[in-house]
């Protein structure tokens, strides 16, 4: 017997568990949120290191529900920091009245289908037992830190932190020698806000990084008054671009002649935003020269900015195309390295062997010395927050294991041999890589929801992916993977950050509206491609 009865049980307080809560509660289901955190946010409550902040425009990364709700906060400028964005989330829980339907404080730890009565029995930290008909699993694309990886990090006798993991106190970081491990988007945020508090910094580069500069200006009343008036071109916009950001791939390379591509390649780096990359040329993930094209263009502005040509050898990818990556926003970040105090360290032929004591060892001996340790080293990218839970499906199957084999969903919405298990910000859906993570994540939170809603409505008691639905969305997913250049590189786009993760293009490349109309039309043809029972 357990100790709590519910109707679904949403595990995650973020972005897409807090709006998740609110759906269904809203259509009457006893429902509760659960989250490991000691208040709600998610990924704007665990990422608190320094200089943390938005690569989405504030104002399109927003509810688009409720235009009271959109209306009533307002963004003091384009590109917002963490405190912000965790202030935004909380206004969104209180707005809500979402507070009294979370449990804090409260890991998930265990979940077991039950088939006779097609209901889910889960285990918390504390003990508690919950019998629930939905499991409705909202725990974010990048929320579980790679924070274990390297031999005596015990041993080292100063601070270490993920930066996922970052103390709610903040962190003494002045007059300190400190190593950044990692260059990715949170790496460079961390850099270049810290360069100039410590006393030194290390640098440890494996692999170089595109990145392009932010324009971040502040946002008087007029600006917000003018994003705040577009409510409805946005809402009407958004789910239907590519990458669910505003803007949208709109010419073809091969309509403009080379002089016309530089002008518009100037154009829209002068935007200052993710623009390049999400709305240059769509030709940049499927051909070759294309990609080669503007991935020089990037080169040679990134080159310009910085002084030597070690620096440049270290710092600009070459072996990579534009975009293939996560394209990190900065600001001053190329300069950093121009300071005394700051020094860049090569590990790609020379990795880090080892955390000692007093700092970090390289494979040739070289001993780095040092006070704090900030692994801006990633994540297990859209299955860690799931595989780190003890989730067993029909006949006790496990998900760790399954996915450990083969990473397969259907439309990121559910997994077979999980029946009633709901999923959001997991494999084979759009997501961070690509996507405005909210834009993403309500639409898979609202199909979630409807879909319940239908069978409430019709009388059914489960879903499930049927075995042909199942094949047919891993499929297309992975004709459009294998043909998109990010399918040829190396990152947590394809789960390569994690030994023995099979490999597979984690997000579906498609596009938002894409993959917004196919599941829609999987719903209205009576959910095609699940069954119901
Ligand atoms: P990323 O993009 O996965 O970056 C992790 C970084 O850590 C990257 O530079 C890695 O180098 C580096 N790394 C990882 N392991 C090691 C070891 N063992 N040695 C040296 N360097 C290492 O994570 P982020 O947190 O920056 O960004 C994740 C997403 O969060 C981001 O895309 C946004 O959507 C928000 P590598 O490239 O693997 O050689």
């Amino acid at each position: 017997m357990a100790d709590k009865t519910l109707d679904a049980l949403v595990i995650g307080a973020g972005v897409a568990g807090l709006y998740q809560l609110h759906m269904l509660r809203e259509q009457g289901l006893d429902v509760r949120a659960y989250d490991a955190a000691s208040d709600v946010g998610g990924t704007w409550y665990w990422n608190r290191y320094p200089g943390a902040r938005f690569d989405s425009e504030a104002y399109i990364y927003q509810y688009l529900f409720d235009e009271d709700l959109y209306k009533g906060w307002s963004w003091s400028e384009r590109f917002p920091g963490q405190p912000e964005i965790e202030q935004w989330m909380h206004y969104v829980a209180d707005s809500l009245d979402l507070r009294r339907d979370i449990v804090l404080n409260t890991r998930i730890e265990r979940a077991v289908f039950d088939e006779d009565t097609n209901r889910w029995t889960v285990t918390t930290d504390s003990g508690e037992t919950i019998d629930t008909q939905f499991l409705v699993t909202c725990c974010g694309m990048l929320s579980a830190p790679m924070a274990e990886l390297f031999p005596g990090q015990g041993d080292f006798a100063g601070q270490i932190f993920h930066t996922a993991r970052w103390p709610r106190e903040g962190a003494e970081l002045a007059g300190k020698r400190v190593g950044v491990i990692g260059n990715g988007a949170t790496g460079i945020q961390v850099i270049q806000t810290i360069a100039d508090q410590v006393d030194q910094l290390k640098v440890f580069i494996r692999t170089p990084q595109y990145a392009l500069p932010m324009k971040n200006p502040a946002y008087g009343p007029d600006d917000v008054a003018g994003y705040k008036s577009r409510f409805d071109e946005l809402r009407q916009n958004l789910p239907h671009t590519f990458t669910g950001f505003e803007y949208d791939f709109t010419v073809a390379w091969a309509d403009l002649t080379p002089a016309q591509r530089t002008v518009r390649l100037e154009e829209i780096y002068d935007n200052g935003s993710l623009k390049l990359w999400l709305a240059s040329f769509a030709e940049i993930f499927s051909d070759e020269q294309v990609s080669e094209e503007v991935s020089e263009f990037v080169r040679a502005k990134m080159r310009a900015r910085l002084k030597d040509p070690e620096l440049c050898e270290l710092l600009i990818p070459e072996d990579y195309g534009f975009g293939t990556h996560r394209v990190p926003l900065e600001t001053g970040y190329l300069e950093i390295y121009h300071r005394d105090n700051v020094e860049p360290v090569a590990v790609k032929n020379n990795p880090i062997a080892r955390i000692v004591e007093n700092g970090l060892i390289l494979t040739d001996g070289t001993l780095y010395e040092l006070d704090v340790i900030v692994m801006a080293t990633g994540f297990d990218a859209g299955t860690g927050a799931l595989t780190r839970i003890d989730i067993r499906g029909r006949g006790g199957r496990s998900l760790k294991e399954d996915w450990g084999r083969d990473i397969r969903t259907t439309m990121g919405l559910m997994v077979r041999g999980y029946p009633n298990m709901l999923t959001t910000a997991v494999p084979l859906a759009p997501s961070a890589a690509l996507c405005n993570m909210t834009t993403c994540l309500q639409q898979q939170t609202e199909w979630i929801n409807e879909a319940i809603r239908h069978m409430r409505a019709h009388g059914k008691t489960v879903i499930e992916p049927t075995e042909a639905g199942e094949d047919a969305w891993v499929a297309h997913h992975d004709e459009l993977a294998d043909a998109n250049l990010i399918s040829k590189t190396s990152s947590w786009y394809v789960g390569s950050n994690v030994p023995g993760k099979p490999r597979r293009v984690l997000s579906y490349v498609g596009g938002v509206g894409a993959y917004r109309q196919a599941t829609q039309e999987a719903a209205a043809a009576g959910y095609k491609g699940f069954a119901l029972g």
